[in-house]
Parts: structure tokens; sequence; C-alpha cells
């Protein structure tokens, strides 16, 4: 890094435009992301996914994000309305909703990259230096800060965000690059049935992590070049980045843990099972996941809503929550919770035992209810006595979705309860 200059960084972070893609379904989320984008999707207590791209992009200095949406936009263009309207343009700061409008063709965004070139006019009216292109669906801390710095000083055309997972992980389901002793890209593959393995690394794997800087003009003219060729399904991952490995520099960048350097924090909570387990993992001692750290705030948009309640019932000693997180306008009346995350607003009467669950927001738990292993959606009122969690054969008769590690996620749908927003 150059010292003589001290607002380096910042330079290039004011010269970058961030563009989060949050069009995507999660069809892997089945039900859960049955009404709601998945970068809309709730995390943590208080938080949706997309609320950990943006945070990273304010507190790495990125500060002119877009958000391209297109499927089932309606829950998170409220939120981005609710918790991410307050940049002042005057400062040369904003967060903007870039939906699928059929601006330069008849049709939805077709794919990743399409969906940057439907906005090119508008990404060009910012004339960027660098565009910072995210995925929307996961969650992480990260400082983009040094990831530019890199990208700079490597004279790269692109740089490839990625991170060594086991190959089993990678496999069918991530970018794998493969990179010389300088990082630069040796070769890419999409979703490899059989990744390769990062030589003297085995069982590991370099997979992309969908976010990308390109230096801009660089990819208005890739961008323009895929739009007009008929083969291409218009998408960064199967189409541009394995076009550029060959006649361009792509370099990658290892997202490392600053701290240890060693793996980072980062999950793509894509499956109901790796959904609750990256909630679970919150409630342990000491969280890979810290939100309480306060040099990398999270922001999200929240309500103004009284503390979380505890009514005691001291004659069966109930009327607690423990090893768990509980968010504000909760009431946990004469109940047990252990290991679970209750989201804002969540009721739990009287006599009900609640294990290992996530309980999204204002979902309420009648009298005598039994769950365990659940995932509840937001404002799924659970009759009272209703059992959960304990008998698979049941749970798929009450017609609730049941994965094969016998998770069980129940919704508004499956309790003939009306879907929506409330
Ligand atoms: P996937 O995650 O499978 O692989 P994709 O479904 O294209 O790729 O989603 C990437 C991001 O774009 C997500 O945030 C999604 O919400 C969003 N998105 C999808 N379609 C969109 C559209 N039409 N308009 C706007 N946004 C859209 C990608 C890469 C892999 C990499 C993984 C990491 O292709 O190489 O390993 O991300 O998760
Ligand atoms: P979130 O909790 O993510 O804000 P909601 O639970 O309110 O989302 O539902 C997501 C969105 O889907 C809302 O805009 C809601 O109105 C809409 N929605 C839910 N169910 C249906 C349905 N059956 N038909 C049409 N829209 C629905």
């Amino acid at each position: 890094m150059e010292d003589q200059n001290p607002r380096y960084v910042s330079r290039l972070t004011k010269n970058t435009v961030a563009l989060v893609l949050a069009g995507g379904r999660g069809s892997r989320l089945y039900e859960l992301t049955g009404w709601r984008a998945k970068p809309a999707l709730y995390f943590g207590g208080k938080y949706r996914i997309i609320d950990f791209p943006l945070s990273n992009c304010v507190n790495s200095g990125i500060r002119r994000i877009g958000v391209l949406t297109q499927y089932k936009a309606h829950s998170l263009v409220r939120h981005l309305m609710r918790g991410w309207s307050h940049f002042r343009k005057e400062l040369g700061e904003f967060v903007e909703v870039l939906p699928a409008s059929q601006r330069y063709s008849e049709d939805w965004y077709q794919g990743t990259a399409d969906s940057i070139y439907q906005n090119l006019d508008i990404i060009r009216a910012e004339s960027p230096d660098y565009v910072l292109i995210l995925s929307g669906d996961h969650v992480y801390k990260m400082d983009y800060g040094p990831m530019l710095v890199d990208h700079v000083e490597s004279g790269a055309d692109l740089t490839v965000c990625c991170l060594e997972v086991p190959v089993e992980e990678a496999a069918n389901a991530f970018g794998v690059l493969q990179v010389d002793e300088n990082n630069r890209v040796l070769a890419f593959q999409e979703k490899p049935a059989e990744p390769a393995e990062i030589p003297g690394k085995p069982g590991l794997t370099l997979a992309s992590m969908g976010n990308y800087i390109f230096n801009t003009d660089f990819l208005f003219e890739r961008l323009i070049e895929d739009a007009e060729d008929i083969q291409s399904s218009h998408d960064f991952g199967n189409d541009i980045i394995p076009s550029l490995i060959e006649g361009a520099e792509v370099h990658a960048y290892p997202f490392r843990d600053i701290e240890t350097g060693g793996m980072a924090y980062w999950r793509d909570v894509g499956t109901l099972d790796s959904f609750w387990q990256a909630n679970m993992e919150l409630i342990e001692t000491s969280p890979r996941l810290n939100l309480y750290e306060k040099d990398w705030p999270l922001w999200t948009y929240q309500e103004q809503l009284p503390p979380a309640k505890f009514v005691f019932d001291r004659s069966d000693r109930r009327g607690m929550a423990v090893d768990s997180m509980v968010s504000g306008g909760c009431i946990v009346s004469g109940s047990h919770v252990s290991k679970s995350v209750l989201f804002s607003n969540v009721r739990i009467n009287s006599y009900c035992e609640i294990d290992h669950s996530v309980i999204l927001p204002e979902a309420e738990i009648g009298r005598n209810c039994r769950i365990r292993n659940a995932i509840i959606d937001r404002a799924c009122v659970i009759p009272k006595g209703s059992v959960i969690g304990h008998d698979a054969e049941q749970d798929r008769a009450n017609g609730f979705r049941v994965t094969d590690s016998g998770l069980v996620l129940v919704t508004r749908g499956m309790l003939g309860q009306p879907e929506g927003s409330a």
C-alpha cells in the first residue's frame, strides 16, 4: 500500500459503486422464500440477510449502492425503504433500488450479468473507476477496502473474491478457481461436480463468493459484448468469468479472517438446514459471527419496540429463555425457551417447551405447545397444544416440511392462515 498517501484506500472506496444482486429466489429454502427473495430472509434475531452486504459496504466506505431486485421483491423493497433510505445524495451517498424494469429489452433480468447490463446508463452516470458486484445472499462481515487495494495493485481487470471451502460443500454449488502463486486465475469452472483441490491442501477448494470487482470500462465492454451474444445466458458465473480467463487479467482475492488470517466466517444459508444451523451458531458462547462488536456495526430496519419481557410462573418455575437470543417486543410467559432465536414481537404463551428453534417475527405460540428443531415463519399462529419436531411422521401429516435431518419448517400457508403481509 502507498504509505505516502494516507487517503489511498478511501479514494478507492469513494471511486467505487457497489451493486448488490438481490434478485435470486433461493429455491432450496422452499416455502421460506416462497414469498420473499432470499436477501430479504430474516437472520440473527433482527436482521435480514441483505443487511450484511449493505453494512459491509457502508463500513468499508462504499456509500454509492444499487440493489438489483427482481423475484418477489416486495418485502425486500419495503425493508430497504424503511431501513436504508437515509443516505444523502448531496454527500455522494445513496442506496437505490434497481428493479428489473425492461429498460434495455422487453425481458426481465435474464441472468446476473444482464441485470447489471440493463442498468449501464445508471452506473455510467456515476462514473466510478471500479464496480463492486456483490451477492445479496450471504452472511459475513468483510472490509471490501483491502480487496480494492489488492485489485488495483495487482493490475487486474477483474478480481474475484474467494474462500477455501471443503470440496464436498463446493461441488455443484459454487464457482471454483485455480490460481498461480500470485493469485492470478488460471481456470474457473461454474459449479463443477468435482471441484479441483488446492495444491497442498487436500480436501479444500477455492470457491467464488459471487463478489467481484471490475474496472468500470472493462466491465462495460464485456457486458455489451455479452448482450450481443445469443448463445450466452448472461450470467457472471456461467458466461462472463469463464470467457475472461484467457485474454484478461483475472485475479483472485482470498477472503481471510482479519484477526487470525485463517478461514473467515461466511455462510450461504442456502438450505433450511444451513439457515437454521447458522442461526443456532449465534447462540454459542463465543460465536464465530459476533453481532456485538462495535467496530463493524450492522444496520437494519427496526421498529421502535418495547423490551423483551419474561413472565415467570412460580408454581412450575417456567417463564424464561436460556442460551437464547430474544428480540424486542417479545413476551415469554410461563414457558421455557432454550437454545432458540426469537425475532421481534414473538409471543410465547404459557406451558410451552421451545427448544432449538428459530421463530421469525410476529409469530404467536399458543399454550401447551412442544416445539423443537423448528423454523416458524413470520406471523404464524401455532394452535395451542401443537407438538412440532418430536415426530417427523406426524409433522408431515400436519403438512409441515421436514428436512432429511429432521428439521421442521412451518409457514402460514401450511397452517391454512392468510399469507399476505401482516
Ligand atoms: P449462485 O448463487 O448459484 O452462484 P445466482 O443464482 O446467479 O448464482 O445468484 C447470485 C446472486 O445474484 C444472488 O445474490 C441472487 O440473489 C442474485 N440474482 C440471481 N439472479 C438474479 C437476477 N436475474 N437479477 C438480479 N439478481 C439476481 C453464484 C456464482 C458462483 C459463486 C456463488 C457463491 O455464479 O460462481 O460461487 O454465487 O454463492
Ligand atoms: P416478510 O416477512 O419477509 O416481510 P411477508 O411474510 O410479509 O414477508 O410476505 C412476503 C411478501 O409476500 C409480502 O409482500 C406479502 O404480501 C406477499 N405474500 C405472502 N403470501 C402471499 C400470497 N399467498 N399471495 C401473494 N402475495 C403473498
